[in-house]
């Protein structure tokens, strides 16, 4: 049994992690995985989630029961409530369907498996090119179809908007359009406001279905409504769509496994129904989401003091990575590095798409021992003022030769 099972191949960003973990060179820079650290390279805890780790502990009450199948009630309605805003007419409207999920990822899973059961199998998922690395398999998974829409543009490492609305166009009426919420990932480049009214037009006119995946509400400007804007806006023309939030970078819940995924439908009774399936699909493959993360959140969404220092903390994240940008920008202008380096500011969220060629990245690691995907997408928070000028002097060399 299982001679002809092919070997697959590591997780590109787990296996760029183990390497750099057996590294022993001093000066070695994590700058491959997604995940925030402070100045000093360490995991970040959010002080906020340390004040609501105290409270759950210390609560007489304290249990490790099951949640329900779809997660901490309480939970899934301030979810709901972040992303769409909470004057928001589809909350008002009773017509959200919502589903605590694990993490992010989860959420996507959720929401593809319940679009492949419910909404049609015979359109494919439209990504962008390029995307999370995890898309293509979350959505092969239930075995639905991807197709890649254009979107980066090399020449001015920003948005290929043309492209992007020709390939939404050219895709087959109905197609399922995945969409970055904010802070796309791996790229950092997002449309403009102005921009997200004429996707939504295109996607409108062909009749395709609105995916959000939404993994860095606040991360990316640091405020949390003005990351939500493009789902707010979709929502408000009428779109019916579906979001998957992961708290996993907003509150640094990584392992926690914390998120959630909301349906927004035409009416009352269709939420009602799409949650009986979600529930029902849920209830096969977990049971029921893990609860301490949820409970973390729980507490600081519902509490004024504390969701207004859970501001401050994603403050603090989102102006450290936006003072690295500018940092490296300017470093990289000083030496006079060739070539032109304004997409390191202007990009936002947790990566930057550098530019930097296949071969330059070997050359980073091998001689440099900073470690980074291939595509040249770097993760701004593992940049800090105690490794900038290494890091910028090494681009810098690495581009000249
Ligand atoms: N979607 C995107 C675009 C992401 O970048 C991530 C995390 O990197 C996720 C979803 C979900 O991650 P998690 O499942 O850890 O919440
Ligand atoms: O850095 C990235 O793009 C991610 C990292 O649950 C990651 O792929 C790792 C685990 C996870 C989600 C994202």
């Amino acid at each position: 049994l299982f001679q002809n099972t092919p070997l697959a191949g590591p997780d590109k960003i787990f296996h760029l992690t183990a390497v750099y973990a057996s590294d022993e060179f001093p000066q070695k820079i994590n700058l491959g995985v997604g995940a925030y650290r402070d100045n000093d390279g360490k995991p970040w805890v959010l002080p906020v989630v340390k004040k609501a780790e105290d409270i759950l502990i210390n609560d007489p009450n304290r249990n490790h029961e099951y949640l329900p199948i779809t997660g901490l009630p309480t939970f899934r309605a301030a979810s709901a409530k972040l992303i769409l805003g909470a004057d928001s007419p589809a909350i008002k409207e009773n017509r959200v369907s919502t589903c605590q999920t694990i993490s992010g990822t989860g959420a996507n899973h959720l929401g593809v498996l319940f679009l492949s059961r419910f909404y049609r199998n015979d359109v494919p998922v439209l990504i962008s090119k390029p995307t999370w690395i995890n898309h293509r398999d979350i959505v092969n998974n239930v075995g639905l179809e991807v197709r890649e829409y254009a979107y980066y543009d090399p020449k001015t490492n920003g948005l290929d908007i043309d492209g992007f609305l020709k390939s939404l166009n050219d895709a087959p009426n109905g197609s399922i359009a995945l969409l970055h919420a904010c802070a796309h990932n791996p790229t950092g480049v997002d449309p403009s406001q102005e921009q997200w009214r004429k996707i939504a037009d295109v996607i409108a006119a062909k009749g395709h279905y609105p995916f959000f995946d939404c993994a860095y509400q606040g991360f990316a400007s640091g405020d949390l409504d003005r990351d939500a804007w493009a789902v707010r806006y979709f929502v408000e023309r009428g779109f019916e769509l579906l979001v998957c939030q992961s708290y996993s970078k907003n509150f640094g819940l990584y392992g926690q496994r914390t998120g959630c995924l909301t349906v927004v439908s035409k009416n009352a009774d269709a939420a009602v129904k799409i949650e009986s399936q979600i529930a029902k699909l849920q209830r096969a493959e977990v049971s029921n989401p893990p609860a301490y993360g949820a409970r973390i959140v729980n507490l600081v969404l519902h509490d004024p003091k504390l969701y207004a220092e859970w501001n401050d903390n994603l403050r603090t994240m989102s102006s450290r990575i936006m003072d690295m940008r500018k940092q490296l920008y300017d470093k990289l202008i000083e030496l006079g590095t060739p070539g032109t380096w304004n997409h390191i500011i202007d990009q936002i969220g947790m990566f930057s798409f550098t530019g930097l060629k296949p071969s330059q990245v070997q050359v980073l690691i091998q001689k440099y021992h900073i470690y980074l995907t291939d595509n040249g997408r770097i993760s701004m928070a593992g940049l800090s003022t105690k490794n900038i000028d290494y890091f910028a002097k090494a681009v810098n060399d690495v581009v000249r030769n």
